[in-house]
């Protein structure tokens, strides 16, 4: 039962893939049986942490649509992210939290899936529940440079900070303003089983709307973007794949699970795997380098890991608040 609902939460690990993976250039290969388009299907430049200075608007530029991403090389050293993944393994040892499922885990555990967990619980259980996840979160965002020896944290809300067009960047507070959001959660993803189906920020806001009811009393989720840096690239596969294909309000899937097909608001059918008009930009992101893109509203996936290594990447989500005034960023 649990694996049932662990099942339909907004990560969306497991389902059908059918893509085949390539390893290497970052983003322009061809592979047989699909559309895998160039660069030039979306405005997703490749750039330094330098190049960022020149886009002292991109988080607002990416939620009106001037942009739709970019992929920052080593936005983390090579030593840092040695090191995230040193303690992440540490937590994987010992921790007995962790989602008990064969495609990976998210640490810390994300909300929707905690609401899963907690859902048998009466309301009252369910509220205590909710309150420790938040304020543990709190504890694992303070302490995150203690226990992981280096200040992702800090390093992100800098960074997000330079690109907020003189916005505030804050971590969204928990239901009742007690605790927080955590800032960021790995995502582990093993081989040969674990994926991303094809999804966006849009799709999840809608489905699981209970889940987002708090969020969204603070903050504009529609059209969020998406950032993560890759910790631990997989020998093949895992790539990200952008389609050229935009959320709708009324799309959906018959399942979050669900891999090629995305049902139209009049109810006709898209294949984003096997309709000749659609393509895919695979972007492959080294060790240490963040992608920042408007994975709100373009359709995309996590394509199936192979070969022995685990994907490992961290990140989450961020938007604007109804004012525009602060930006905030979750996971
Ligand atoms: O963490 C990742 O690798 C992918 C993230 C993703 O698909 C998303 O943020 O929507």
């Amino acid at each position: 039962m649990i694996k049932e609902l662990l099942k339909k939460i907004s990560i969306a690990f497991g389902g059908s893939a059918m893509a085949t993976g390539n390893s290497s250039p970052e983003q322009t290969t061809v592979s047989s049986g699909e559309k895998e388009a160039d660069g030039s299907l979306y405005d997703f430049p490749v750039v330094t942490l330098a190049d960022m200075k020149n886009h002292p608007d991109a988080i607002n530029d990416m939620y009106t649509g001037k942009t739709d991403g970019f992929l920052i090389k080593n936005f983390l050293s090579t030593e840092d992210a040695d090191k995230l993944l040193e303690q992440l393994m540490e937590v994987k040892k010992t921790s007995n939290e962790l989602a008990n499922v064969p495609e990976g885990f998210t640490y810390p555990t994300v909300f929707a899936e905690y609401s899963i967990r907690t859902s048998k619980l009466s309301a009252e259980e369910q509220a205590g529940e909710i309150k420790k996840y938040f304020l543990k979160n709190e504890v694992f965002n303070n302490q995150f440079n203690n226990q992981f020896g280096v200040d992702t944290h800090k390093f992100i809300t800098d960074f997000f900070s330079s690109l907020a067009g003189g916005r505030t960047v804050e971590v969204p507070s928990g239901n009742d303003d007690v605790g927080k959001y955590p800032f960021a959660t790995f995502r582990y993803l093993m081989p040969e089983k674990g994926l991303m189906s094809v999804h966006c920020g849009n799709y999840f806001g809608q489905t699981f709307e209970k889940f987002y009811s708090h969020l969204n009393t603070k903050v504009a989720t529609k059209d969020q973007m998406s950032f993560f840096i890759m910790l631990q690239e997989p020998e093949e596969g895992g790539e990200l794949s952008l389609f050229n294909f935009r959320w709708r309000d009324g799309q959906t899937k018959v399942s979050s699970v669900e891999d090629n097909e995305v049902i139209q608001p009049d109810g006709s059918k898209v294949y984003v795997q096997t309709d000749t008009q659609i393509r895919k930009n695979k972007l492959r992101p080294k060790k240490g380098d963040m992608i920042l893109f408007q994975g709100g509203n373009i359709w995309h996936r996590v394509e199936r890991i192979k070969g022995t290594i685990p994907r490992i990447t961290y990140g989450g989500f961020l938007s604007l608040s109804y004012d525009g005034k602060t930006i905030y960023f979750w996971s």
